[in-house]
């Protein structure tokens, strides 16, 4: 007894000092305290509010002075196709030269081309190949990656992808979140049968995904050159039977009416959402769906067409933000420039873009409970930032100011 109550007075740190954006559950804004300070033990949070308010028994632990610094929630990038092998360079020249998505498509290239660099990658080239892009991530305070199959599409393939993301998480102080694409696109053995692909994924690679515990959601792409609401929707059916939940890749260059779709399926998030309508974001306001915000893939294809966000404030929908990690779309590695692009491109406000990498985009991954916020009970997930004000983060294109960088206390 004696020697666990040591042990345990020993776990106990207390960052001090501080100013604090909790962004927790029932405050508005950043949730922000002056003169803050956060106690953790065992890798949760205790306490985190006013040092004025700090109970005395836990002042007795190891005390770090952060001599006015923000602290936040860990940032969280909730939407990544991190784990792919190879990239696409080559095609980003010849569409800079001048060339059409077909073009480059009947070049070789588009998703088809990431599937055959991944198939002839091994787990472990994977792992390797995926680590620097990760540490990025990490470099600037991330502490939960969600990471999607979807360039595999077959069984072997979509494990393997899968496999190696979970070892991403054993590779690096951080939590990993998997999510089964494998209606992504359709594979070259599919011979252009969609349908007949969707069966497969539905009937036979999404349950034995799931009977290994290799997913934690089930993501699809529901777009014309991609698969349609019916086949989205039989996939959705397979993930509800497994026991997992969805989330959705609508509306980005079209509106099939994914939003609604999503929702109608009691979504966890619906990402991209440029062309999405009224009935859509009433539709995930209601269902509780949150919309995940990928200004990085509407800058890199030069879309013109901005994701309603207007439509998303008056309906209440919680809004999220994240890289969309992939060779072909959005190879960007930075939820500091999405905040800035988010912000600079869509007009989120700065207390939004702050929100949507923390306790919205823990929302989107169904992770609140564990993460997200500055809240006692929660993942000690803290990023600590050498900056006088939160706009900083925003603000700066290509500067990183954290200072430290806690994952599960630690
Ligand atoms: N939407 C996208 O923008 C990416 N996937 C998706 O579902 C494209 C991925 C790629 O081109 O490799
Ligand atoms: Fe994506």
């Amino acid at each position: 007894m004696a020697a666990e109550s040591t042990s345990r007075a020993g776990d106990l740190r207390l960052w001090r000092n501080a100013r604090l954006a909790t962004f927790a559950e029932r405050s508005t804004g950043l949730g922000m305290v002056e003169h803050g300070a956060v106690a953790v033990r065992d890798g949760r949070i205790v306490f985190a509010g006013a040092e004025s308010e700090l109970p005395s028994a836990l002042a007795r632990g190891e005390t770090i002075d952060c001599e006015g610094r923000w602290i936040t929630p860990g940032l969280i990038d909730c939407h990544t196709h991190l784990v792919h092998a190879g990239n696409r360079a080559n095609e980003f020249e010849m569409r800079l030269a001048g060339a059409s998505y077909e073009e480059v498509a009947r070049a070789g290239g588009g998703i088809v081309s990431s599937v055959k660099s991944l198939r002839a990658a091994s787990e472990d080239e994977l792992v390797v190949q995926s680590l620097p892009r990760l540490d990025a991530l990490i470099r600037e305070g991330v502490t939960t990656v969600e990471v999607k199959s979807g360039y595999g599409l077959d069984l072997e393939n979509e494990k393997k992808s899968l496999r190696a993301a979970r070892r991403l998480g054993d590779e690096r102080p951080v939590t990993i979140r998997t999510t089964f694409l494998g209606a992504h696109a359709l594979p070259p053995e599919a011979k252009g049968d969609k349908d007949a692909f969707i069966n497969l994924v539905a009937r036979e690679i999404l349950p034995a995904i799931a009977a290994e515990g290799l997913a934690d959601a089930v993501d699809g792409f529901c777009e014309g050159l991609a698969f349609s609401p019916a086949q989205i929707a039989h996939v959705f059916d397979a993930a509800k039977a497994a026991g997992l939940p969805v989330k959705l890749h609508a509306d980005q260059l079209s509106n099939l009416h994914g939003a609604e779709l999503a929702a109608r399926h009691g979504a966890l998030s619906a990402d991209h959402l440029e062309y999405t309508d009224e009935a859509g974001a009433a539709a995930m306001a209601r269902a509780g769906t949150v919309a995940t915000i990928l200004p990085g893939a509407y800058y890199f294809i030069r879309e013109t067409r901005k994701p309603p966000i207007d439509l998303f404030r008056q309906h209440g929908v919680k809004m999220a933000l994240a890289t969309d990690n992939n060779p072909g779309t959005s190879p960007l590695t930075s939820l500091l420039l999405t905040m800035n692009m988010a912000a600079t491109l869509f007009g989120l406000t700065i207390d939004e873009c702050l929100a949507g990498v923390t306790r919205e985009a823990a929302r989107a991954l169904g992770m609140l409970a564990q993460t997200g916020t500055l809240e006692a009970g929660k993942s000690a997930d803290l990023a600590i930032w050498d900056i006088e004000r939160p706009a900083e983060l925003v603000y700066r294109m290509g500067f990183n100011p954290l200072h430290a960088r806690i994952w599960r206390g630690q």
